[in-house]
């Protein structure tokens, strides 16, 4: 396989200027009839460059005179001497229904849907596959009439029956977009439709698309829709364009969702729910897809990218975006906890590890393997840093100067920081570094405080990453408050200035004074997690309890109780010990779990322990068995000392069975009571374990399952066989119920995931089946996974090998877990390191694995 590079990028020679496709969908021969009004932009004296996958040529012509001078090589049809102007008439064929990988047009779950983004066009037709190439598209689809729906972007503009008793529709769509934000779809859908007038009058048709019988589970994604179309207008003054806006859900699919002009597709789990099938996790996970996929019709479609290397200009920026919407729906704090556990879990070891990249990479060999936490979330801090730094209403105009000089256009990172620099005249040179350098940046904080002069002073000192000796200093918002004794916030101040609670941190080291401090503070560092870096500071158990207290960022009083806990365990695993939680933590676990008012949801996410990913990232060589061995301590100490306080919350707190915030947030602390009462042999625990398990409410539901068998509790396959018997009519809420057996922590697991691959509802060709089973495994199942014996290696070796000829997307996503092989112990390490050379071993190995194994091995 061949790597591509940034630097290397060339324009294109010619333009689209206009798409005409038609398409006569057959399961086996689907014929696409491609028109090309082509001009030449570039050197006259290049061929044409055309891409094309697992085509079938049948015809080209230019002018309606047929070509016989082409050439195809390595899957790109070249044709030269073609005039400045010309129609060139590309006829192709393809196989929807053998199609497994779902990129390009594929027939799956009785529908043809596409998928193009990154390069899935070219195995629809051959095309200049490209995202700085965009086009007006006209499409025609003819189809038998057992497909009543057929899609494609823009406003259908013609319908009819053919001669044949097939049956066509017509679609235009006016604005000029890449192939890859194509889709067509075909099928037999239920369809709720609804209506939204943007804050211009303009009425828009709204339609959800789904499988027959799903209507019952399709009101919270339109509301969502119609949130996201508000709130896109409010904060971001952006309104919708086209008359009509569609969204398909389908059960194939490798993503979330797609952004397609005016018809997203999406993965029916990030669509269908009702309370009975879905939890209160799934509804959030909905609005923010949802919203997500709305939110790219500005910064994604309207104005798109150069190159595939940009893509964080789309999508970190749409993150960003997203995840503002969460937080100006609902809670703030909450949405952040999420977004920095995906940060210093999944991301931090992506940048420490063998494919890491910097938000704009360099260096691709499949695009695909770059749609990562990095490019997305770590893209997304990138901007919430510059919204730190510029502040909200600067941050507008520059996205308002951003639409004014790029809108139909496709650019760069570097016109988006430009923009943003011009409209706040806020100097982002060394800012734009973070757009370069990988790895994760560590910051050295001390404290010193002068009692007689009354002055506190902040050092800070920034260390490259690791894995990035020569990196240059980068420009870190580093946002903190000072706490008093009792826990006021001091006015920052030095020599009579005020002092912005946002130090820019420039340098290798750099020393900040504050002044008239009567008593030495309480420094809450790096507030909001206002930069994606490693905090590294001394800090005492008083200090975190009181910031934990105290802090007005709930983000920072979550910040430092995870703080406790780590150091706790980090103190056990070095000096091999097993000491309990401090009576001083369990005390303020005591206070927390007593309290009846305020936000229950954070209650519940403060008194959680971090996961072990989050754990594992504290060392250098993971110290897997007194991890678990420590997680479960901790765990088995709180459920035993606050075993009544634990009984007491549960039954006094009783949510309303809506989906209000407050019923959300009762149900998370239920949940969270019932994952320690669980780990007791309490009788009275059990029982209202079986009454949550009874519920008609999933996410009570879920949450009864999910605490027995993370408890290893005897109600555990009771419980799990009822729900096999109740819901097997349902794949998408089995996916829960494979992830629960994915959880079993027992010695049988690994033969008790092998027999599930035969259950009905399994399906290889599936990626929520398969992620839900083995991806839960792999990730979460820390203990059976990481098996000294290399049993569960070789699970997740065998289904990579499966995958890889069925669909490489998946089979890449799901090689994850073995990328940090470097960082176990030498036994696990060289069972990891066997499997990933099993796959370099393997014929035909794609090169979506191949990019990732071979970093791997490096
Ligand atoms: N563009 C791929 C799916 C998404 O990020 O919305
Ligand atoms: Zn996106």
């Amino acid at each position: 396989p061949q790597a591509e590079y940034l630097k290397d990028y060339k324009a294109p020679d010619f333009s689209i200027e206009h798409t005409e496709l038609t398409f006569d969908l057959q399961p086996l021969t689907t014929q696409v009839n491609a028109l090309l009004t082509l001009k030449r932009v570039g050197d006259s004296n290049v061929p044409l460059v055309l891409d094309g996958i697992d085509l079938t040529l049948i015809s080209l012509s230019i002018d309606g005179a047929e070509l016989t001078d082409y050439k195809i090589i390595n899957q790109q049809l070249i044709i030269n001497n073609l005039p400045d102007e010309c129609q060139l008439s590309i006829v192709t064929q393809t196989s929807p229904q053998t199609n497994t990988s779902l990129e390009g047009l594929y027939l799956s779950g009785g529908a043809y849907c596409t998928q193009c983004e990154a390069q899935g066009f070219r195995k629809i037709t051959y095309y200049m596959d490209r995202p700085d190439v965009l086009s007006t598209f006209d499409v025609t689809i003819i189809a038998d009439t057992a497909f009543p729906h057929l899609l494609s972007n823009g406003n259908q503009v013609d319908s009819g029956e053919t001669q044949d008793g097939r049956h066509f529709v017509k679609w235009q769509d006016p604005f000029k977009k890449p192939s890859y934000l194509f889709a067509l779809v075909a099928g037999g859908f239920d369809v709720l439709h609804d209506k939204y007038t943007t804050r211009s009058g303009k009425d828009v048709t709204l339609a959800l698309f789904v499988d027959k019988g799903n209507l019952p589970k399709t009101e919270h994604a339109m509301t969502s829709l119609k949130k996201a179309m508000a709130w896109d207008e409010s904060r971001f003054n952006l309104e919708y364009d086209l008359d009509i806006y569609m969204i398909v859900a389908v059960d194939f699919f490798n993503m979330g969702a797609m952004e397609n002009k005016g018809l997203n597709i999406f993965n029916s789990k990030c669509v269908l729910a009702n309370q009975e099938t879905a939890t209160d996790k799934d509804y959030h996970t909905i609005e923010s897809i949802v919203g997500h996929e709305y939110f790219h019709n500005w910064t994604g479609n309207r104005v798109t990218c150069r190159d595939w290397f940009q893509l964080s200009l789309k999508e970190g920026l749409t993150v960003f975006r997203d995840q503002e919407f969460s937080s100006d729906l609902g809670s703030r704090a909450l949405n952040r906890i999420d977004a920095v556990k995906v940060m210093r879990t999944h991301q931090f070891s992506e940048d420490a590890g063998p494919m890491a990249h910097p938000i704009r990479p360099e260096k691709v060999i499949e695009m695909n393997n770059f749609y990562t936490v990095t490019v997305y979330d770590k893209g997304a801090e990138v901007i919430r840093m510059m919204h730190t730094l510029l502040g909200e209403e600067n941050f507008q105009k520059g996205m308002t100067l951003y639409f004014q000089r790029h809108d139909g256009q496709a650019v760069t990172c570097d016109d988006f920081v430009a923009a943003m620099s011009d409209a706040s005249s806020i100097d982002l040179s060394q800012f734009k570094r973070w757009y370069n350098q990988c790895g994760t940046p560590r910051l050295n904080v001390t404290k010193a405080y002068d009692e007689s002069a009354q002055i506190f002073t902040l050092t800070i000192e920034q260390l490259a990453p690791l894995n990035q000796p020569n990196n240059a200093m980068l420009h870190i918002p580093f946002a903190i408050e000072l706490l008093d004794q009792q826990g006021q916030s001091i006015a920052l101040q030095y020599q009579g200035k005020k002092v912005d609670s946002v130090l820019n941190v420039t340098q290798a080291k750099q020393t900040f004074h504050f002044d008239n401090i009567e008593h030495s503070p309480t420094a809450v560092l790096l507030e909001d997690f206002s930069a994606p870096c490693i905090l590294n500071q001394q800090i005492t158990e008083a200090d975190l309890l009181h910031i934990m207290r105290f802090a007005r960022s709930d983000f920072s009083r979550w910040d430092a109780q995870q703080q406790l806990f780590i150091d706790a365990l980090k103190a056990n695993v070095i000096s091999a010990s097993n000491a309990p939680l401090s009576d001083a933590v369990i005390d303020a676990l005591r206070v927390l779990i007593s309290q009846r008012e305020g936000d229950l949801a954070l209650i519940a996410e403060l008194l959680k322990l971090p996961s072990f990913d989050t754990l594992a990232a504290e060392f250098d060589v993971i110290p897997v068995d007194d991890i678990i061995a420590n997680i479960e301590l901790f765990e088995q100490q709180i459920a035993k000392q606050l075993h009544t306080e634990f009984l007491s919350c549960y039954q006094a707190i009783t949510d309303d069975g809506s989906v209000s915030a407050k019923a959300v947030a009762i149900r998370a602390l239920k949940q969270l009571c019932l994952h320690y009462l669980a780990k007791t042999d309490s009788a009275k625990a059990a029982s209202l374990i079986e009454q949550a398990a009874a519920s008609t409410n999933m996410t009570n539901v879920l949450g009864a399952l999910s605490s027995v068998v993370k408890a290893a509790h005897p109600l555990s396959n009771q419980l799990l066989a009822h729900f096999d018997s109740q819901w097997r009519h349902d794949v998408l809420v089995m996916d829960k119920w494979f992830a629960l057996q994915a959880m079993n922590s027992a010695d049988d697991a690994i033969e008790k995931i092998k027999a599930l691959y035969t259950h009905p509802c399994f399906d290889f060709s599936n990626p929520n089946r398969v992620r839900a089973l083995v991806g839960s495994f792999s990730h979460f199942n820390t203990a059976q996974f990481h098996r000294l014996d290399g049993q569960g290696y070789t699970l997740l070796g065998d289904l990579l090998i499966k995958l890889n000829a069925i669909n490489p997307q998946n089979a890449s996503r799901m090689l994850t877990p073995f990328m940090s092989w470097r960082r176990y112990d030498e036994t696990r390490a060289s069972a990891m390191k066997a499997q990933l050379e099993r796959l370099s071993n393997l014929e035909g190995l794609s090169d979506d694995l191949f990019e990732k194994v071979e970093k791997a091995l490096q």
